[in-house]
């Protein structure tokens, strides 16, 4: 490579990182991330964390008045403090994290609650076959089934990486579900509903995206690494 063909590569490297920002901020209004040229793809960063709201800021929720509320098709309402979630046992994991439009962090460790221990003292209905998670940042939601939901590697985590999670990535708590795409990881939950179908679809859901997000089975998968 000559000097010429360096300073050639540098500039794609400075496009690139423009770019990136313009093809990620333009893949919120649809499903860019399909028709991305390989050429843009390759120099798009793959790796780390972005952190996404649908607000114009990060909702930042005090933890002493912090609730999570368990609804729907259930015996008993049901509602926690986070010194509640704290007192419910224990869960601990390292997963991947996929967003679906293209990036990943790998091995991160997440530390909360398995919904089966969440929601036992709610006591789904018989009837109950999905789990919505709303979030404080009303209008985002996403549902899982409770099958989904219950699978040993889903939780509503409060911990990441060894500390608590920092409110950009959803303090108090947020869903892992890391075998599906980021947007089903709802973040800043503070109600849970149980319900009786699986109709409802959850925010990105309604821009395009699979309800089955599962990493590289869904529609999703048509993204271009
Ligand atoms: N409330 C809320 N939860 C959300 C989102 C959001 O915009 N608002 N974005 C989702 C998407 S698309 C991804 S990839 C992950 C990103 O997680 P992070 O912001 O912690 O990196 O959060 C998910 N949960
Ligand atoms: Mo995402």
């Amino acid at each position: 490579m000559d000097d010429r063909a360096i300073g050639r590569a540098a500039f794609l490297g400075v496009v690139g990182a423009g770019m990136a920002g313009l093809f990620f901020a333009r893949d919120a209004t649809g499903l860019l991330g399909r028709i991305l040229p390989d050429q843009v793809a390759a120099i798009v960063p793959t790796r780390g964390w972005r952190i996404y709201t649908i607000g114009p800021s990060i909702p930042r929720i005090d933890p002493a008045s912090y609730r999570l509320t368990i609804a729907g098709a259930v015996e008993h309402e049901t509602t926690f403090t986070l010194a509640d979630l704290h007192r419910l046992p224990t869960a601990q994991q390292v997963s991947d994290f996929h967003c679906v439009t293209g990036w990943s962090v790998d091995d991160v460790h997440w530390r909360g609650v398995r919904f089966a221990d969440l929601l036992a003292q709610a006591r789904p209905l018989e009837s109950a076959v999905t789990v919505r998670f709303v979030s404080d940042e009303v209008p985002y939601d996403d549902t899982l089934t409770l099958a989904q939901a219950l699978s040993p590697d889903a939780m509503l985590a409060y911990g990441m990486d060894g500390k608590a999670l920092t409110a950009a990535h959803g303090f108090p708590a947020r869903v892992v579900m890391p075998r599906m795409y980021g947007y089903k990881n709802v973040k800043w939950v503070t109600r849970i509903e149980l319900e009786t179908n699986y109709d409802r679809i959850g925010y990105w859901e309604q821009r395009g995206y699979d309800k089955d997000a599962w990493v590289g089975r869904s529609n999703g998968a048509a993204t271009v690494y």
